[in-house]
């Protein structure tokens, strides 16, 4: 069983497949803290979990005129100043459940949770290329790096993926080479000793277990970039699907989901409150700015209070222009309307560019079921 060293799992997250390991949190412990702990963060693995020996690790680094650059873990923590950033990461598939309602789509059936936020820290992937030689004659010829893996299919295939080179060297890119998770080494299910967190970029880009980047004029060859994790016309089936018509996806669009209360749930009249919690986030460092809620199905609305840190104290930290990786908690209490039998609770963010999210799945769907960013809705009972 090439899946028999696996790491251990927390018994509480909703296991979507066993084997490669898929599974999310319950929505609510989203929202219960800024910071999602490791053993709750959503895992997506294509493979099984590589065991890598930190002793005898090799980062290699190709494609650049100093040669290849080998880097041992040792030298990854001591060469480079150790860098920290705060970073949603969201599956591409997060909330394809939804789509799966409209019609059936191929993969995962994610529901709201395959999305997490933690602190990661290890050298900056910018510093890392200066040194094995990157400079401004190197932009001339290559656009991408793309990143390996160590783990392997059965046939030898390791995963992979790339993203654009101005966004690998850019000193506000904020792309890491993370050697720690929640400032702890990196769990095995997210990637340890290394992984790349590419702030602001869909999850397939931050390539796990990292064995090799490769500065090159093309994207990453893999399945996974050619002809997976792109988006579709509603109209594309899978015989007339052209994968090389569509981008790769790189930056996610914006997005917010209500983790509290669970769709179905009946809250006592008695109480004379609701209140509800999501997240909300925006791909590219787009700040969210804005989170509206409505209990009658989006006749009327009303704001959300955001949250950027872990207590929510004034004086919040703003993050820089163009910089926001982690997303918002939010948080609306709000009187039970007297004749209610029923709340349709509904949320939308808008990001600091004015995007916002369509109204409903239709006409977003498409056949991979990815970028499902629809308004959220869960509808509770109201008990007398
Ligand atoms: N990296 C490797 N090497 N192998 C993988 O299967 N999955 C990718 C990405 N990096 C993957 C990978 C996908 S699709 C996502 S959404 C994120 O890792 C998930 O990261 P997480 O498991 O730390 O949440
Ligand atoms: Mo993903």
């Amino acid at each position: 069983d090439p899946y028999s060293s696996d790491p251990e799992r927390h018994p509480v997250l909703h296991i979507n497949n066993l084997k490669p390991f898929n599974a999310e949190p319950p929505p609510e412990i989203l929202s219960d803290s800024f910071i999602t702990p490791s053993a709750f963060f959503f895992k997506r693995n294509h493979l099984p979990v590589p065991p890598v020996d930190p002793a005898s690790y090799q980062l290699m680094v190709e494609g650049l005129p100093g040669g290849v650059l080998t880097l041992s873990l040792e030298e990854l923590k001591t060469r480079f100043p150790k860098h920290t950033v705060t970073a949603t990461l969201q599956c591409a598939g997060n909330r394809r459940s939804e789509m799966n309602k409209v019609k059936q789509v191929k993969g995962l059936n994610w529901g709201i949770a395959a999305i997490s936020n933690a602190t990661w820290s290890g050298a900056r992937l910018r510093d890392v290329l200066l040194a094995a030689g990157y400079g401004p004659d190197v932009a001339q010829r290559a656009l991408h790096v793309q990143f390996e893996g160590l783990d392997k299919d059965v046939t030898g295939t390791t995963y992979g993926a790339s993203i654009p080179l101005n966004k690998a060297v850019s000193e506000e890119g904020d792309v890491l080479l993370a050697y720690e998770m929640n400032g702890a080494d990196l769990p095995a299910d997210h990637g340890y000793p290394v992984r790349v967190v590419v702030p602001g970029t869909v999850g397939a880009r931050n390539v796990k277990w990292l064995g090799k980047i490769i500065v090159s004029a093309d994207e990453s060859s893999s399945h996974w970039q050619q002809n997976d994790y792109k988006g579709f016309s509603p109209g594309t089936d899978w015989d007339t699907v052209d994968f090389k018509s569509a981008p790769a996806i790189q930056e996610l669009p914006i997005q917010s989901a209500i983790t509290t209360p669970a769709d179905g749930a009946v809250v006592d009249r008695s109480l004379e409150d609701v209140t509800v919690k999501g997240y909300a986030w925006s791909g590219g460092g787009r700040e969210v700015v804005r989170v509206d809620v409505s209990l009658d199905g989006g006749k009327t609305w009303q704001v959300a209070r955001l949250r950027s840190s872990e207590t929510g104290q004034a004086p919040e930290p703003s993050p820089p222009p163009g910089r926001a990786w982690a997303w918002k908690l939010w948080e609306v209490t709000a009187p039970i309307p007297p004749e209610a039998q029923e709340l349709e609770i509904v949320c939308k963010a808008v990001d600091n560019s004015y995007n916002m999210q369509p109204d409903t799945v239709a006409p977003i769907w498409n056949l991979r079921g990815v970028l499902s960013n629809a308004w959220h809705r869960v509808t509770v009972k109201i008990r007398e």
